[in-house]
């Protein structure tokens, strides 16, 4: 669960588990007190029913704790939002185009790909758009993810961290096909990066087709 593969893991996956911590915590906490108060003040042992009245200590506790615990999870998925909005200046930058049913990147140089090829350890911009309707770029093992519009370009930046070969998925249903957008985000050693992105010869190694997959039917 915990293997992600770019600079936003560790603050994305400790956000998830401190989140997942907090309620398990308090779903075994209530839930066994629960069970306890049911058992200790079943109607056989309190044959007559008393009214119970206010405790302020009581009332002041189970008010603040969860409001301290309710803003640290707030903060952190703050923090990482903001590490996520703003890109550093250095980046490659990528465009990616969304439609029905695939994904186009297109690199500085003008070469274009069905699948992302990214060097390690080297920041990169994605500026997204789509051609038709909503679609939501995700790379699950990055931890990004981000809607994509027709009407509105729209950026999300990652830094690689492990060589390999990664799942693209659209993450937005967006028709028929939605399928067909999953893909594969392929880290590269920079220099293999640099040969592969200089190379003119037509790229053999992409996925999609999409004509054949939509008349394939
Ligand atoms: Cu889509």
């Amino acid at each position: 669960m915990f293997n992600g593969a770019s600079n936003f893991a560790k603050e994305v996956d400790f956000a998830f588990l401190f989140t997942l911590v907090v309620s398990i915590f308090f779903l075994v906490l209530i839930t066994g007190l629960m069970i306890y108060f049911v058992v200790k003040y079943n109607r056989k042992r309190n044959p007559k029913a008393t009214n119970v009245h206010s405790n302020v200590f009581l009332e002041v506790t189970w008010t603040v704790i969860p409001t301290i615990l309710v803003l640290i999870m707030f903060w952190y998925g703050w923090v990482g939002y903001v590490d996520m909005s703003e890109a550093p200046k250095d980046t490659l930058n990528i465009d990616v185009t969304a439609q029905m049913w695939k994904w186009t990147f297109k690199y500085e140089n003008g070469k274009t790909t069905d699948s992302l090829y990214v060097p390690v350890d080297k920041p990169v911009k994605l500026n997204l758009h789509s051609l038709d309707v909503n679609h939501a770029f995700y790379i699950p093992k990055f931890r990004i993810k981000k809607d994509v519009y027709p009407n509105q370009q729209r950026m999300i930046w990652f830094e690689a961290k492990e060589l390999g070969s990664f799942d693209i998925a659209c993450a937005e249903y967006c028709g028929l096909n939605h399928s067909y957008m999953y893909n594969k985000v392929k880290v590269m050693p920079q220099e293999e990066f640099s040969v592969w992105l200089n190379t003119t010869v037509p790229d053999s190694t992409t996925k999609n087709d999409s004509t054949n997959k939509s008349t394939g039917k």
